[in-house]
């Protein structure tokens, strides 16, 4: 455990703005995909997109406490189809460079693509968010060029297997090491360690147990020496445990944020910004406490 108060750690800066690591922060899910696991492709109007039913929706996340939004175009669902470049773009430039230009928060795009990568950075975006922790080609240089945070994700395998059968060495060392790599390999890239953030991509590529392992083992990832985030809102852990639909389990989500905020996550992706906002205020006023 870290000796260090949270209070004295750097904050995290996103362009312009900054993000306190003594607070833990709610990132908002903007999914603009058609096939959205939990909200059903709800932006789209007869086939497309539409820009102002996401940015109504984004709005109202940021309104609920997120004070980071999440846009991505491409569906990781296991087994979901690849998009392309073209249609991702399509999808997730608008969108950020209008949610920059009236909303004060941070925009994270959710992408593996350079391109993606440096259209939405010109639109506005000020934090990258890869599930492939930038191991496309060109996806470092496109990070580095930004001069932005990034968050390095783990996944093993593809969206279309990952989550037939799952395995590992032993998964919490086994993500660890990998992120410790793709943490130097940012170094090399000119990325510095204080613009990293890490993520054990619960769900990608997991089982039950190994999910469940990351989650107790988070501060072993937390010794990498950067902040986490965590995705495990609505996710099929739950719904293996519960047995219940991706609609029915904001209490249990809610539960799992917790227990990450407490074993040392910062940042918590999530579907139901104003519940977990509400959730993790309650770790934060037990953290603050006065000796
Ligand atoms: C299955 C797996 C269904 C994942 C849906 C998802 C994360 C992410 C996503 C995450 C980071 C979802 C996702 N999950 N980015 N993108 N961490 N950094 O729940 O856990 O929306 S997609």
């Amino acid at each position: 455990m870290s000796t260090q108060s949270p209070a004295r750690l750097p904050p995290l800066q996103c362009g312009s703005r900054t993000l306190d690591r003594a607070t833990p922060q709610v990132m908002g899910i903007v999914n603009t995909t058609p096939d959205s696991f939990s909200d059903g492709g709800s932006l789209y109007r007869a086939g497309r997109l539409d820009l102002e039913s996401a940015f109504l929706r984004a709005r109202n996340l940021c309104e609920q406490g997120a004070t980071i939004l999440d846009i991505g175009g491409e569906s990781t669902r296991p087994g979901a189809a690849p998009v392309s470049e073209a249609e991702e773009l399509e999808r997730v430039v608008p969108l950020v460079r209008r949610v920059a230009a009236e909303m004060d928060v941070v925009i994270s795009v959710d992408t593996s693509s350079p391109a993606v990568m440096r259209e939405a950075v010109a639109a506005g975006a000020t934090l990258i968010n890869d599930v492939r922790a930038l191991e496309r080609p060109g996806a470092l240089q496109a990070a580095a060029a930004s001069g932005l945070p990034v968050c390095l994700m783990h996944m093993q395998g593809q969206p279309g297997t990952m989550q037939d059968r799952p395995a590992y060495h032993d998964v919490v060392e086994d993500v660890a090491d990998y992120l410790g790599a793709r943490m130097a390999a940012c170094e090399s890239a000119g990325i510095p360690r204080q613009q990293i953030l890490l993520d054990p991509g619960f769900g990608f590529g997991k089982s039950l147990q190994h999910n469940l392992r990351l989650l107790d083992q988070l501060p072993r990832l937390q010794a990498l020496g950067a902040p986490l985030l965590v995705g495990l809102s609505r996710k099929s852990l739950i719904g293996k445990i519960l047995e219940r639909d991706v609609h029915q389990r904001l209490a249990a989500s809610l539960a799992l944020a917790v227990l990450a905020v407490e074993r040392g996550a910062w940042i918590v992706r999530a579907h139901d910004v104003r519940e977990t906002a509400d959730a993790l205020a309650m770790c934060r006023a037990l953290a603050d406490i006065t000796p």
